[in-house]
């Protein structure tokens, strides 16, 4: 190494090593690039931001420990409260998180059962799965007076037959994937029955040949794009392939469905691994995504609505009025909070899952 580089290598270094930095991991496809580089601009920290699109793959992460996170974001049912009973994270230090008192007190009351007294979670976003697809091209393939308003249209396997020339995908969830199964079974979507879950495996069967993918993230793209026509999806994902279409004026119109037998609300929640190396950052970055300009700007781009409250006034009215990002009551009705299926349910669940996404 020449001489010149070494002396710079040696100046440099120390200043690198002192700048604050948060690693945070984060569902794909959640946040905005301005919030961060704001966030940066005003304290100087940092953040190193990384992406997945898959609980389990975060759990394992955790699990396994050193993830090297300081802040992640499971979603409440079953993730972040198995985290929660196994001891995975931090206690949130309320002190330096004045804006908590922003947050929904229903929504921190429906997580305290899952996290008493809200002492790691700090609630996030929420939206519910149901069924993306591409208006114009379902009307080609189905006829223009089909709807698009039942599960059936994915479990019905002379539907699907069909829909898989213009491209079907489905979430890879087994909470979602079996769920709304379940659902359209008539069934709690936490069923561990072996029973229920055998009439699930029996359902996907006949359709499996008919799916092109299983993505929890992929499909956003693709839907924006024109390469896929319909999709299990979660509602802000589906809404953001919309919204991406439209920018592009590709001619690509999407539209999201909650079906009429009903579907799975999910809240996505944010703790702090109990292995984290930079608390204080962590605890700067969550307070920063509490304050109500942030978070509301954050919603109006990702469509999903959060969980503060003070943010209500700035969410812009489209997205406040879209009723795939606030159902009405009607439709809310019908929605089933995630649930927590025990460990004897559980095992089931990811043989059935795992038998029906390999196709075996
Ligand atoms: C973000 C998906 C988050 C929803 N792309 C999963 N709960």
């Amino acid at each position: 190494m020449k001489a010149w580089l070494v002396a710079t290598l040696t100046l440099v270094a120390p200043v690198a090593i002192a700048q604050k930095q948060v690693n945070v991991y984060n569902w794909s496809d959640y946040i905005t690039e301005d919030a961060l580089r704001s966030f940066t601009q005003e304290t100087g920290i940092k953040v190193v931001y990384d992406v997945y699109d898959n609980n389990e793959v975060l759990s394992a992460k955790l699990l396994a420990g050193r993830s090297g996170y300081d802040l992640v974001f499971p979603s409440a049912r079953p993730f972040a409260a198995r985290h929660v009973a196994s001891g995975l994270y931090l206690p949130l230090d309320k002190s330096k998180l004045p804006n908590w008192k922003n947050l929904y007190p229903d929504v921190l009351k429906g997580l305290a059962s899952i996290d008493p007294g809200n002492a790691h979670l700090m609630p996030y976003m929420w939206g519910t799965t149901g069924i993306g697809y591409n208006v114009d091209k379902v009307a080609q393939v189905m006829g223009k007076d089909f709807k698009v308003d039942s599960w059936k249209v994915l479990f019905d396997p002379a539907t699907a037959k069909k829909l898989s020339s213009c491209g079907i995908a489905l979430l890879d969830d087994e909470v979602e994937g079996l769920g709304a199964a379940l659902i359209y079974l008539g069934k709690a979507p936490k069923s561990g029955n072996v029973a229920d879950l055998t009439a699930v495996t029996n359902l996907y069967q006949p359709i499996r040949p008919s799916i092109r993918y299983f993505s929890s993230s992929r499909y956003i793209d693709d839907l924006a794009n024109g390469d896929i026509c319909i999709a299990m999806g979660y509602s802000g994902d589906v809404l953001q392939a919309r919204d991406r279409a439209a920018e592009a004026e590709n001619g690509v119109n999407i539209a999201y469905a909650i079906p009429k037998e009903g579907a799975i609300r999910w809240v996505d929640s944010a703790a702090i691994p109990k292995d984290a190396k930079n608390v204080a950052e962590a605890h700067a970055f969550l307070d920063y995504l509490m304050r109500p300009a942030v978070i509301a700007s954050i919603t109006n781009y990702v469509t999903y609505a959060n969980g503060n409250q003070a943010a209500t006034a700035s969410v812009d009215p489209d997205i406040r009025n879209d009723p795939g990002i606030y159902p009405p009551p009607a439709v809310a009705a019908k929605l089933i909070d995630d649930t927590l299926p025990s460990n004897a349910e559980q095992r089931p669940r990811v043989r059935a899952w795992t038998k029906i996404k390999t196709g075996r």
